[in-house]
């Protein structure tokens, strides 16, 4: 048995039911080889960043342990997306699902497919806040604490699904 890395997954979908998009994407990611699910946050709600001609997002954020390389993982979550309909139209446009590789254990990954911790991390509350739910510990590699993170990155309309 390889060493498990505990890793954290963004999803979002804002088209065809985004919360049962969420939800659906989460079964499928536990039920992938070589990944066991560690912690789910709430489902959050929240405008649009970018493009402000689309529908408002249901984010939340996975914990998963992981013996998967980053690559591969970025590969089966993207097999997630193409299942659930995802169609790549206009960066930062609508999407059925999109999954994210937030933090990879503390790897600093910079692959012209893979940028880990992601690139937007600090300046979306979408991201921040559902991680700090289930993981409020936690410290960035070459970011610093969640917490001062946190500080610094207004809600933003960011609300909590009941
Ligand atoms: N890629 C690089 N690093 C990563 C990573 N850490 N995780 C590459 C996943 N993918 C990564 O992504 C484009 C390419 O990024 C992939 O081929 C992969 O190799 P994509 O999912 O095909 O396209 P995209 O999602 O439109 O582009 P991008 O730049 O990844 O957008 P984001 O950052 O995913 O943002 N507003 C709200 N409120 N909530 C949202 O969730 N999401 C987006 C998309 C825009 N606005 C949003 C939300
Ligand atoms: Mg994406």
């Amino acid at each position: 048995m390889q060493t498990l890395v505990c890793a954290y997954i963004g999803l979002g979908s804002n088209l065809q039911n985004p919360a049962e998009q969420i939800q659906s994407a989460r079964v499928a990611i536990a039920a992938l080889v070589g990944i066991e699910e560690r912690g789910f946050s709430s489902l959050y709600h929240s405008a649009p960043m970018g493009p402000q001609d689309q529908p408002d997002y249901v984010n939340a954020v996975m914990a998963v342990a992981t013996d998967l390389p980053p690559i591969d993982l970025l590969r089966v979550l993207q097999g997630i997306e193409n299942h659930q309909g995802r169609v790549r139209a206009e960066r930062w446009g609508a999407r059925t699902l999109d999954l994210d590789i937030v933090l990879y254990g503390d790897e600093v990954i910079n692959l012209p497919d893979l940028i880990v911790p992601h690139v937007g991390l600090t300046e979306r509350a979408f991201v921040l806040y559902p991680l700090n739910e289930i993981a409020p510990q936690l410290i960035i590699p070459n970011r610093g604490k969640l917490v001062d993170l946190l500080d610094n990155c207004p809600l933003a309309g960011l609300t909590r699904l009941a």
